[in-house]
């Protein structure tokens, strides 16, 4: 079988000290870190469509500059396959678990429905016995409803309900597929799910179609005995001016306000939740104080640039609060750090997108052991604890149980008095954290 990256082995776990730049120095997949191990914790995903199907193009160089070597075929389904053997040499080279697809990804469109989804098959067909030959699992699927044309003002809350019947359709048959594959998630990400100009829009309507499309996917779902979660994936805005699913609150309220809220999980991705003017702690926070994060979209934004860059995440502190917030609520059971990032278009050699994942896999291999650290001293964590002692006990108690009123608020404050000042000690806790880096 044709060997697409030459000369490059499998990347194994060398330690800290190592100077080989196509080894792991901190993701170990068979530590232990607690009762699970790196592996089972992280549960990594490459994505299909930057690390395989990018160019490095972008808004002044709309053409791609990557030469990918599996590419070259003229034919386009043969070019799709080498692709895919591609993709899963990549896998398997770089010891990933999982990987993640949009059915437009794997797959070129053909002239009708039909002729596409035969397409579809023919490439699922492929990627099953791939997935059979390497072990690799697809952490989950998701339809392209947003680079077609028809798709320009949107798909579930297009005006046309002829262009949301093919969104509809599109889900169906993507939905099949990630079954087919065996997918532990699949994901709605509403790339045009939003408005550019409300002088045209009617929101309102727009939203209750959004919530038809979520309803029919997860009756689907239940109708075809899918056992993978179902996941929305907020974002605020690009390519729209504002997208429906903003953030993690956004999306939270409207499943809620929906009736769809025990059918959903979320999908949070850094660079959405920044570019939402929130951490991507922020996001997760929010996510998991419902009990609804269900994976993450590990990347990063640029400070200087205002759109979603997709870099690899390299920063520590960001990858060990986003553990701190996955370990405290039990993991990502089916979800994972999944590298929605995409190398830089400078960066055009095959070899880069080894440096590329193996640092991302290194920086959250370290946040997710500095994480584990820093609950398990649990200084932060009394620290938080101690400082909503009072709601325990006493007046607190009672207010959280409802069993108060604000005239016992003006009784209690008479009988009382001024309340303490304590400080939020925010200097010392970070100091706390800077300790275990
Ligand atoms: C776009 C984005 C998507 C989704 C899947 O910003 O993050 O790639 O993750 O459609
Ligand atoms: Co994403």
């Amino acid at each position: 079988m044709k060997e697409y990256f030459e000369g490059i082995g499998k990347v194994e776990y060398e330690g800290p000290e190592t100077d080989n730049p196509f080894a792991f120095r901190h993701y170990d997949p068979a530590e232990k870190v607690g009762r699970r191990t790196m592996e089972q914790h992280l549960r990594f995903s490459v994505v299909y469509w930057h690390t395989m199907k990018g160019g490095g193009i972008d808004p002044f160089g709309p053409s791609p500059v990557y030469d990918r070597p599996w590419e070259t075929s003229r034919d386009p389904m043969e070019a799709a396959e080498d692709t895919m053997r591609a993709a899963f040499e990549f896998f398997t080279k770089l010891g990933v678990p999982f990987w993640a697809f949009h059915d437009r990804d794997i797959s070129p469109e053909g002239d009708s429905l039909k002729e596409t989804n035969e397409r579809l098959d023919r490439m699922v067909k492929l990627a099953a016995s791939l997935q059979r030959e390497t072990g690799v699992k697809l952490l989950w699927g998701t339809s392209n409803c947003f680079s077609n044309a028809r798709f320009t003002h949107g798909a579930g809350t297009n005006p046309d309900p002829h262009v949301f019947a093919w969104a509809g359709a599109q889900i169906k048959k993507c939905m099949e597929c990630t079954q087919a594959l065996g997918g532990a998630n699949y994901v709605f990400w509403g790339g045009r799910e939003g408005y550019s100009n409300l002088l045209n829009t009617d929101l309102k309507q727009e939203q209750e179609q959004m919530a038809r499309l979520l309803r029919m996917a997860a009756d689907y779902k239940k109708e075809i005995g899918f056992r993978g979660t179902l996941l929305v994936e907020p974002k605020p805005k690009e390519p729209t001016k504002h997208q429906y699913d903003y953030d993690a609150a956004t999306v939270l309220g409207f499943l809620r306000a929906h009736d769809l809220l025990d059918d959903f999980k979320l999908n949070l991705e850094a660079n959405h939740a920044t570019l939402a003017g929130h951490t991507f702690e922020h996001d997760l926070t929010v996510a998991a104080a419902e009990g609804r994060l269900g994976s993450i979209d590990a990347n990063r934004g640029d400070l200087l640039l205002g759109w979603d860059t997709d870099q690899f995440p390299t920063d520590l502190y960001g990858t060990t609060y986003a553990m701190m917030v996955i370990l405290r609520q039990g993991g990502l059971r089916t979800g994972g750090v999944n590298f929605d990032a995409k190398v830089r278009r400078g960066s055009f050699d095959v070899e880069d997108l080894f440096h590329a994942h193996i640092g991302g896999m290194d920086a959250f291999a370290r946040g997710l052991k500095t994480a584990a650290r820093i609950l398990e001293d649990g200084v932060v964590g009394d620290f938080v604890k101690g400082r909503y002692a009072g709601w325990r006990r006493g007046i607190g108690r009672k207010i959280l149980r409802g069993e108060a009123t604000l005239a016992d608020m003006e009784a209690y404050v008479h009988e009382h008095g001024e309340a303490a000042r304590v400080s939020g000690r925010e200097e010392w806790l970070e100091n706390v954290i800077n300790s275990y880096l």
